[in-house]
């Protein structure tokens, strides 16, 4: 059999995962498009789906009965209503990250879900299908490093463009982190505070940047994350990890070491695109299969709700300058099966 899939905003990810869906994965056909830019839509089609339908809505695109699937990969914050909207009508939806750009609406996906009694929603948090935190993870868990103490990282992009505000360095960039970091720890957080360091003159005039948020675990591991989105020289992320008997590094991505004139070098990519490709393929992948049994696996809800709860914190940091507490509710039952 193979799943239907109906896409909701086809900029730069949606796109992406349009291609890996129609040329690269298997058991998946794209069935349907839709963007407010009905433009993006028309070129997707034409470029990797050309038998999808373009519909005028996103209500429309769900509500097609050979569409089994939906992915939501548009702007963050209209995934909620689309995540509701696929929910309602009992369909598995692949949401990019971050799940909704506040706990309140993620706190109201987990309500719907647990009202269809059936697990519905897979969150785009890629890096916990990418081979480097996979190995990473199993050092740690392993205890090869012994106890962890303190978690040094840095999520770098190359640059970003004019809707880029502030406030997205939490919501939209170091969500990532804050998924990735309570996933490899199996921990959660109880408090953020994030410092601005000198601005970068690269920065667009509306933004502050770099900002490095500082996180606190219940265990009492203790998490920078350097984020700084005009870094110039490439797409970099980096994770250290620092235990009691030692130190665990995420690699980089594998690359020829070259030397000439009396240089060595390695060639640093640029886009989160190339950086995670195989995570990205993995991810989807997954959706497909388990979507294809009517539930999807993965980040769930709660991973969203998780994340949410704690960007919400590092957002009121940003503004008051203080250590922020992060307190979620009690995890319901549903999200620990
Ligand atoms: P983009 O701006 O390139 O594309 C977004 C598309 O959504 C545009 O075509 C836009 O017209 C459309 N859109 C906006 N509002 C809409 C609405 N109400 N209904 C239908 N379509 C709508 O943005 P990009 O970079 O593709 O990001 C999209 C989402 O994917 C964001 O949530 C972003 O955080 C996430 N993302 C995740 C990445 C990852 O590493 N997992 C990487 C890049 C993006
Ligand atoms: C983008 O939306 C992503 O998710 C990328 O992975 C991240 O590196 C970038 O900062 C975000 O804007």
């Amino acid at each position: 059999m193979t799943l239907g899939i109906g896409v909701i905003g086809t900029g730069a990810i949606g796109q992406d995962h349009i291609r890996r869906v129609s040329r690269a994965l298997s058991g998946g056909r794209i069935v349907a498009l839709n963007d407010i830019n009905a433009d993006n839509a028309r070129r997707a089609a034409q470029e990797w789906a050309p038998d999808a339908v373009i519909c005028d809505t996103a209500r429309d695109l769900v509500a097609r009965p050979d569409v089994q699937a939906v992915m939501v990969t548009s702007w963050g914050g209209t995934h909620a209503e689309y995540v509701l909207d696929a929910i309602a009508a009992g369909k598995p939806v692949f949401c990019e990250k971050p799940l909704a750009t506040n706990a309140a609406d993620c706190l109201r996906i987990m309500e719907a879900e647990m009202a269809r009694g059936r697990r519905l929603v897979q969150v785009g948090f890629n890096r916990r299908y990418d081979s480097g935190y996979l190995d990473l993870k199993a050092i740690l868990d392993n205890g090869t490093i012994g106890d962890v103490l303190m978690v040094h990282a840095m999520h770098r992009n190359q640059r970003v463009g004019p809707n880029y505000k502030t406030e997205m360095a939490i919501t939209d960039t170091l969500v990532h982190e804050l998924d990735v970091h309570r996933w490899l720890l199996d921990d959660e957080y109880v408090s953020a505070q994030v410092i601005f360091p000198r601005r970068t003159s690269k920065a667009l005039p509306h933004m502050r940047d770099p900002q490095i948020a500082l996180l606190e675990t219940k265990r009492g591991i203790r998490i920078d994350v350097e984020i700084f989105v005009n870094c110039q020289y490439g797409y970099d992320i980096q994770c250290a990890v620092v235990g009691e008997l030692g130190q665990a590094n995420l690699p980089d991505p594998p690359a020829v070491p070259v030397k000439t004139g009396e240089t060595l070098s390695r060639h640093i990519m640029n886009d989160w695109k190339y950086r995670f490709i195989d995570a990205y393929d993995a991810e989807i992948q997954d959706f497909i299969d388990r979507a294809s049994t009517g539930s999807p696996g993965g980040p769930d809800s709660w991973a969203g709700y998780a994340a949410s709860v704690a960007a919400d914190a590092c957002v009121r940091a940003q503004e008051s300058g203080r250590i922020e507490p992060i307190e979620m509710i009690a995890k319901p039952a549903f999200y620990s099966r």
